[in-house]
């Protein structure tokens, strides 16, 4: 039996290698030459612990290999990007052109019997598209006779969720949704997940499957607006809302989530629209969330903007021109590198633009500032906690959380994530009096 992994990204390749340590032949396919020779070279292009090893092991012993050319295997997984694009009038349309083009190259070589499976988080419906253009690509078949039942191929989507940072462990532990085209499709999938997921297997229809994605992400964004829009307004109540967060949480039915300076990364942040845009008027506590996840890095703009004027309030002699900002964290998460949609990096570069004070910046999990903050220095967190006037902490990363008290004295802090605010009261920017 052999296995191909369309799309080796942050999940298609640890899928590829989790399934190649099952001592299953995998063909891994990309359009990235890169990444097809770094693979074959059993290196990874990717950050995300533990996969090297695994990578490494599966292509040495001749289970994984990579090309850029779909070959005919028994299963396909299909793990490719699914963004979003603008459309007349709308923002926020789901883009399956990657899936299109996808279908559109492994279609040549199906046969009978193959099963091919969507694990990209889709809007409803794109399973079912997916099943019509692989149909009517195949260029053996006399679309579109040959659908659903009548079909000769199995079609699945089987959404991943797996997180990352986790992602080996999850990919093996975590329950899977499994949602066939028809009963048999079902049952082809499930099969196949058995050879490497240890959590449950479940069965459903492929448009709940979809749905069932986009809810755990749309649960996630929702709990977490709860948890922005609190800490907004206890800002200007004056309560510290780290507290109260715990105090709330000893409750046996209250589980909030933590307030931060927005929602960044390709999932969280994306997948609630592809619910708004099938159901607009309905979606409206989804939407609201989005909104006030997507506003939280103004309001942290604003707050440095306060913390910039009440330190030239407190120091007469000084210049914005001549204080020094400190942004603390640019990845959309801790512990990682990964820049992508982060509100970090987006506080950082609006920052840069619309202060006239210098800016440091301290990520240590980059050696390289991107270029939107060319002119701007990298500097190690000691240097910053030396020369800053004002401190923005953006991402809890864990050198951050080691930071003292003691070297904090006199500065002026803007605690986005509750690493000092969350232990000390009253240590953030105090808030304006309400008017
Ligand atoms: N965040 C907060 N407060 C919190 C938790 C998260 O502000 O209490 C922020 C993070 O800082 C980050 C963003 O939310 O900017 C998203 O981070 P995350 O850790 O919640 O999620 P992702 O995007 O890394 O991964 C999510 C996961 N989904 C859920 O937990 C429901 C993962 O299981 C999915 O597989 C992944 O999306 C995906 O690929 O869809």
């Amino acid at each position: 039996e052999t296995i191909s992994v369309i799309g080796l990204g942050y999940i298609g390749l640890p899928t590829a290698a989790v399934i190649a340590s099952r001592r299953k032949r995998v063909i891994g396919v990309d359009i990235s030459l890169q990444a097809v020779n770094t693979i074959n070279r059993g290196e990874i292009h990717i950050v995300e612990p533990e996969l090297d090893m695994l990578v490494h092991a599966a292509v040495k012993e001749g289970y994984l290999r990579a090309t850029t050319v779909p070959e005919p295997a028994d299963a396909f997984l299909v793990a490719v990007p699914t963004p979003f694009k603008r459309e007349e009038g709308k923002e926020h349309v789901p883009d399956l052109s990657y899936i299109h083009s996808a279908s559109l190259s492994i279609a040549p070589v199906l046969k009978p019997g193959d099963l091919v499976i969507l694990e990209s988080t889709s809007p409803v419906g794109a399973t079912e598209q997916m099943e019509a253009w692989l149909a009517e690509a195949r260029p053996d078949l006399s679309f579109p006779s040959q659908l659903g039942e009548a079909s000769d191929i199995r079609v699945a989507h089987c959404p991943e969720r797996v997180l990352p940072g986790h992602v080996v462990r999850e990919l093996v532990e975590n329950d899977r949704v499994i949602g066939g085209m028809t009963p048999r499709c079902s049952e082809a999938a499930c099969e196949l997940y058995q050879l490497f997921v240890q959590g449950d297997c479940i069965s459903t229809t492929a448009r709940t499957a979809e749905m069932a994605k986009l809810t755990e992400n749309s649960f996630r964004d929702v709990n977490i607006a709860f948890a922005n829009e609190l800490s907004i307004i206890c800002d200007r109540l004056d309560i510290n809302v780290w507290e109260l967060i715990r105090l709330a949480n000893r409750h046996p039915r209250v589980n909030i989530l933590q307030p931060g300076p927005g929602v960044g990364g390709h999932c969280i942040a994306v997948d609630p629209w592809f619910i708004i845009s099938e159901a607009p008027e309905q979606a409206r506590l989804i939407r609201t969330a989005r909104d006030v996840n997507d506003g939280k890095p103004e309001w942290v703009i604003d707050k440095v903007s306060q913390a910039v004027g009440q330190f030239l309030s407190q120091h007469p002699e000084r210049t914005a021109r001549d204080i020094t900002v400190a942004c603390l964290g640019l990845a959309f998460k801790p512990d990682i590198d990964d820049l992508r949609e982060s509100p970090a990096l987006a506080i950082t570069q609006a920052l840069k633009s619309r202060l006239p004070s210098r800016l440091m910046v301290v990520e240590p999990n980059i050696d390289v500032l991107p270029t939107s903050l060319e002119g701007s220095k990298l500097v190690g967190i000691d240097v910053a906690l030396v020369e800053a006037d004002i401190i923005v902490l953006l991402v809890d990363h864990k050198a951050f959380k080691k930071i003292g008290q003691e070297q904090l004295t006199g500065r002026l802090l803007v605690d986005t994530r509750g690493v000092w605010a969350g232990q000390v009261q009253r240590l953030a920017v105090p808030s304006p009096l309400p008017t």
